[in-house]
């Protein structure tokens, strides 16, 4: 078995997992930086050879014989109001094994992370659609932050904006390997944070926790505690969760990002998520079995 990056994982599970579940990326017509680029695979620099919509990939193994998938979208600049040059951006899907199969549990996009303006989302892979293939992902213009919906585009701290969004063209998927394994020379480079987003789980206890009680209609913010700050910032008391709709859109505001479509959870499958969220444990395996329940039991196409 060919393992190239010495991760457990063959060259060839990577392959067929990195194309699979490869997202679908909307990206805007006025980006100042076009697309996502593709850079000189020797230089230890990060230094473009072509704005050609190239992804990248990293695919490692998880807990219990599960794999977590990042894909990569790196930019020339960042065209925010404090731009700067290179753009390290990502989402992230955490996969089981279903026989012969494998399914998506849940999806992480990245939106300013690691900043004050934070607004990473996690999802049921079931409430995006995206149990089998990859999800659909609005990056805002300039500022490349990652979105599951495009109405969510105008969070961060307010400056994204989804504006004449078009469908990236499939580019080249290229598997970064791992940190002490890398297939280019650019993975350490100080001049961006790729290794410290290649070298951490975006799946970790406490976000799977949240995400195993979370309405089966619902998008939740990946790191909810970075919300109230940016409240402040924006001036409105409890108006970051405005962007939810629905029933109960007020009880939840906090902590979730949106409620996808309010008549989605019926039947079994309503069933089956409030059973998981009910059963869970503390554990990681414990969520994780709650999270295949729910999938095992039909989740929507
Ligand atoms: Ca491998
Ligand atoms: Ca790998």
């Amino acid at each position: 078995m060919a393992d190239v990056d010495h991760d457990g994982l063959s060259d060839a599970l990577e392959a067929r997992l990195i194309e699979q579940f490869r997202p679908v990326w909307m990206v805007s017509s006025n980006d100042c930086s076009k697309v996502p680029a593709r850079f000189v695979p020797d230089a230890a620099v990060p230094r473009v050879s072509a704005e050609d919509g190239t992804i990248y990939a990293q695919a490692r193994p998880a807990a219990a014989g599960d794999v977590e998938v990042h894909y990569y979208h790196l930019w020339r600049r960042d065209c925010g109001e404090m731009g700067h040059a290179l753009d390290t951006e990502h989402v992230a899907v955490l996969l089981h094994p279903d026989g012969a199969k494998w399914k998506a549990m849940a999806w992480y996009a990245a939106a300013h992370e690691d900043t004050v303006c934070d607004a990473g989302q996690v999802s049921r892979a079931s409430t995006i659609d995206a149990v089998e293939h990859g999800a659909r992902v609005w990056v805002s213009a300039g500022k490349h932050a990652s979105y599951f919906a495009e109405r969510l585009c105008n969070h961060g701290c307010g400056g994204d904006r989804c504006e004449q969004m078009r469908e990236l063209p499939a580019g080249e998927l290229i598997n970064l390997g791992e940190p002490l394994f890398p297939s280019v020379a650019w993975t350490h480079a100080p001049q961006w944070p790729l290794l410290a987003k290649m070298s951490r789980s975006d799946f970790g206890e406490a976000r799977i926790n949240r995400l195993g009680k979370l309405p089966e209609t619902d998008i939740a913010w990946a790191t909810p505690e970075k919300r109230s700050s940016q409240a402040a910032i924006l001036g409105v008391n409890a108006g970051l969760g405005g962007a939810a709709v629905g029933a109960n859109s007020g009880a939840r505001a906090t902590n979730t990002a949106m409620v996808v479509a309010s008549d989605k959870a019926g039947g079994a499958l309503g069933n089956a998520a409030r059973h998981a969220g009910g059963a869970l444990g503390k554990s990681y395996r414990g969520v994780r079995h709650g999270l295949v329940k729910v999938l095992g039991n039909g989740a929507p196409r």
